[in-house]
């Protein structure tokens, strides 16, 4: 039988891409995308899916005779911290409903996106380990490590077939990511091609791992067709590429558009950046299902720059 997908938060970030991968790789009509945003007429097939339905979700899998899901909605990092138990009831919910229908239903494979800031102050700050404390200090995070605890609980108890990457802030011009604390990483390719003065949310010297959305997407698919046998960690994968600064990629685009400006206004979310970890070991990632990046800092900076630039010419 051929595989028949949905996405959920397919509008995101990452869901956005992710999806149009997918739809390459099995066919536009066996990848649906759902979110709980209205859609451009270019994104069919789509539904509108509130996660928390659970009715919804039974009748879209039942109807469309699904086999993976790929459960992207959820709240992010900075967003999360206006209405912590509205992100606790939509992150963690949402996925329970999804991984007692992957039960219930014996779907084939779900995927499970969890982050660096599952990562806290008791963690190791450089070439973060696999296996460490984990005690973030938002609800996004908190959601995330209950989320990877559960995805390895259900895989042990029923053995369903979910895998997780934890993300590094990523980094794509397909869309202009809302509510992380990553998204600088962003906003300040779009401010430099418009000849704006970048005022950035978090302190020069704030490290992060961060990682190209081409490099995000092939992860998440060669993770997702790994031979089940290779998959031994059911909680969450350890992905790296780059790490880098505010001060390092303002210095990195200047190369490239010595015109460009930025000034420093750090706010609530330097907190959250200072919990999480600088950099990421990835040693289990590579050896289990060969994970191996594309990009770095410098050739990141150059393709960013050109494909906004084609955007904004193609839109002006
Ligand atoms: C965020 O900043 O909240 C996300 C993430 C690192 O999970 N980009």
């Amino acid at each position: 039988m051929s595989e028949k997908i949905l996405v959920t938060g397919a509008n995101g970030q990452i869901g956005k891409v992710l999806t149009a991968a997918l739809r390459e790789k099995y066919g536009r009509k066996n990848v649906i995308a759902s979110d709980i945003v209205k859609t451009p007429a270019d994104n069919e097939p789509y539904l509108f899916l509130d996660i928390l339905n659970k009715t919804r979700l039974y009748e879209i899998v039942e109807d469309h005779n699904i086999t993976q899901v790929f459960h992207l909605a959820a709240i992010l990092s900075a967003n999360g911290e206006w209405n912590p138990l509205k992100t606790w009831n939509i992150n963690l919910n949402g996925l329970i409903t999804i991984l007692e229908l992957a039960k219930e239903k014996k779907l084939k494979k779900v995927f499970f996106p969890s982050t660096i800031a599952v990562f806290g102050r008791t963690t190791p700050r450089v070439d973060t380990p696999q296996a460490v404390p984990l005690e973030p200090e938002t609800i996004y995070g908190i959601s995330k490590v209950s989320g990877e605890l559960l995805c390895n609980y259900y895989h042990q108890k029923y053995g369903i077939d979910v895998r997780s990457i934890r993300y590094p802030g990523i980094i794509g011009y397909q869309s202009i990511p809302h509510g992380g604390t990553t998204d600088y990483a962003v906003e300040i390719f779009h401010s430099a091609l418009k000849g704006e003065t970048y005022e950035c949310f978090l302190a020069p010297d704030t490290r992060l791992p961060m990682m190209y959305i081409p490099d995000a997407i092939r992860a998440t698919i060669e993770l997702m067709e790994a031979p089940v046998e290779n998959i031994k960690t059911r909680t969450s994968y350890n992905l790296a590429s780059m790490s880098f600064s505010p001060a390092e990629i303002y210095a990195e685009i200047k190369k490239n558009l010595p015109e460009a400006q930025i000034t420093y206004q750090p706010d609530f979310r330097q907190e959250i950046a200072a919990s999480w970890t600088e950099s990421i070991d990835d040693s289990q990632a590579r050896a289990d299902w060969g994970w191996a990046p594309a990009y770095d800092l410098s050739a990141m900076t150059k393709d960013m720059i050109e494909q906004i630039e084609k955007l904004y010419f193609q839109h002006h």
